[in-house]
């Protein structure tokens, strides 16, 4: 019988990476993974929240801000307020969970809150598992999504009732 692969050699099995995350709603959607969210200024954060079925969580958290990834694909330079506070940022992990930020929250010309892309959670890198919404404000944990595999920004819709 033929040995199993990699016994007695020093074989190194690097974990593959997670799909790109796509980022719908510029000109054209784009692809990252998590390592080109390094390329942005990481941010460190320390979030706790308060899950409804497993209690409090407390996380160390590393990457950069959703706002930095976002931003500059989205937005022209001169769109104005009022064009950006009608907009929507849906995330959405693997498994099917989602949730929407409005794209005020994240904006600093609104409430700037420090929403990140996390890149490493306790100091294990996400490259593997890919991205984890975290958004240091929220009391709960349902917008910490993790896996994320798309982000999505979209104008809201007004129509008949
Ligand atoms: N992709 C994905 N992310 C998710 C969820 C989920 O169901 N799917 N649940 C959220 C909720 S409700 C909580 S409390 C936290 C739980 O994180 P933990 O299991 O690491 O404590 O993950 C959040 N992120
Ligand atoms: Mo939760």
């Amino acid at each position: 019988m033929d040995p199993a692969p990699g016994i007695g050699t020093a074989v190194h099995h690097p974990v593959p990476a997670a799909p790109p995350l796509r980022v719908i709603g510029g000109a054209v959607p784009v692809l990252l993974g998590v390592d080109h969210l390094r390329a942005w200024e990481q941010r460190a954060v320390v979030t706790t929240y308060s899950c409804a079925t497993n209690g409090p969580r407390r996380m160390h958290c590393v990457g950069p801000l959703l706002y930095d990834v976002l931003g500059s694909h989205v937005f022209a330079a001169h769109a104005t307020r009022k064009a950006r506070a009608h907009h929507l940022v849906t995330v959405v992990g693997r498994d099917g969970h989602l949730a929407v930020l409005s794209w005020a929250e994240i904006d600093p010309d609104f409430t700037g809150a420090p929403a990140l892309l996390a890149t490493a959670v306790d100091h294990h890198p996400l490259d593997a598992l890919g991205p984890q919404l975290v958004v240091p404000a929220d009391a709960c944990g349902a917008r910490h999504i993790s896996a994320i595999t798309e982000l999505r920004v979209t104008a809201a819709a007004v129509g008949p009732g």
